[in-house]
């Protein structure tokens, strides 16, 4: 059996304490030993950011990537390793600025891998600028007088573009969290959840008290994640009411199902695959 112990290593993590990322990484632990998912199993793809930091204290295989690009990289090491559980991680800044693009084309494709964005609504590595999910009006670094910008609704932008598992959760809700993890990882397709994440030393507005106060988790009578229309309308929640649970869930082929080439054998396991000549001549 998988033990919480099997995904730490010797390192200590180095987020300001009370840092929401804290709760992010306890609550997929958590769910992780609740799947009896070992870490050998499980590839983690990290962005730049305090997010991508976890990658030194979480003991799975990791690739550490460029800020915007988890994704694209994630991407490639699920195609060519079906078996692996592959996690994308991304701040909000990375995830929906620098990597907006890839974040929308992934969407489409509906690949079977997870994304998971720890959206404080800033750029927090770098001291605390305007994110595209930072409030309109909100003082930052980069916005003294406040931010001009409209914000971004991701989630909206995830289901419009054909994710096909979308959620919200909070991280400081570690039993909440943990089940959104355990079916985003289970679904078979893309599946994106955005988490929000208290940052405790640039974000003064959007306190841990705050996502609290205006957040309710919904509820089956509320809500059918497969009702897609009202699935758009609570993904752009925000003023008072932001919702946290499944948003949207349909099924579809994911983008691996298109590809002959890749059933059977995943190409890690192909002898071919050491060859990188051999393995173009299969793909003629
Ligand atoms: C292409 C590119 N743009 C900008 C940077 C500088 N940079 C590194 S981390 C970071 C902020 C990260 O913010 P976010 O992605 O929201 O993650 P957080 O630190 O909040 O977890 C920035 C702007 C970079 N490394 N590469
Ligand atoms: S700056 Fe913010 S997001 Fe980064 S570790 Fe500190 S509290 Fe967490």
């Amino acid at each position: 059996m998988t033990q919480i112990s099997d995904y730490m290593n010797s390192y200590r993590a180095t987020w300001c304490p009370g840092c929401g990322n804290f709760g992010i990484w306890a609550a997929l632990r958590r769910a992780l030993v609740d799947m009896d998912l070992p870490p050998h199993k499980l590839l983690c793809v990290y962005d730049i950011g305090c997010s991508g930091n976890g990658s030194n204290w979480f003991h799975a295989y990791g690739f550490h990537s460029l800020h915007g690009r988890s994704l694209p990289a994630a991407m490639g090491a699920k195609l060519a390793n079906r078996e692996q559980t592959v996690i994308a991680f991304a701040g909000d800044g990375g995830g929906f600025g620098e990597g907006g693009n890839h974040f929308l084309h992934t969407c489409r494709t509906n690949i079977d891998m997870t994304y998971v964005v720890h959206d404080n609504q800033l750029y927090s590595l770098t001291t605390g600028q305007a994110s595209p999910t930072s409030d309109q009006g909100m003082e930052t670094k980069s916005t003294p007088t406040g931010d001009p910008d409209r914000p971004l609704r991701p989630l909206q932008l995830a289901v419009s573009a054909g994710a096909t598992w979308v959620g919200r959760g909070f991280a400081d809700d570690l039993v909440g969290l943990a089940q959104l993890y355990r079916q985003a990882i289970e679904h078979k397709g893309f599946a994106v959840l955005d988490v929000l994440q208290p940052c405790v030393t640039f974000n003064h507005f959007n306190t841990r008290e705050w996502y609290a106060q205006h957040t309710h988790k919904l509820t089956e009578q509320e809500h059918n994640p497969a009702d897609k229309a009202k699935a758009l309308l609570l993904a752009g929640e925000w003023n008072g009411k932001i919702p946290l649970g499944v948003i949207y869930r349909e099924q579809r082929p994911t983008y691996e199902d298109h590809f002959p080439q890749l059933a059977g054998k995943p190409l890690t396991q192909r002898v071919a695959a050491r060859d990188v000549g051999q393995l173009i001549e299969q793909f003629r």
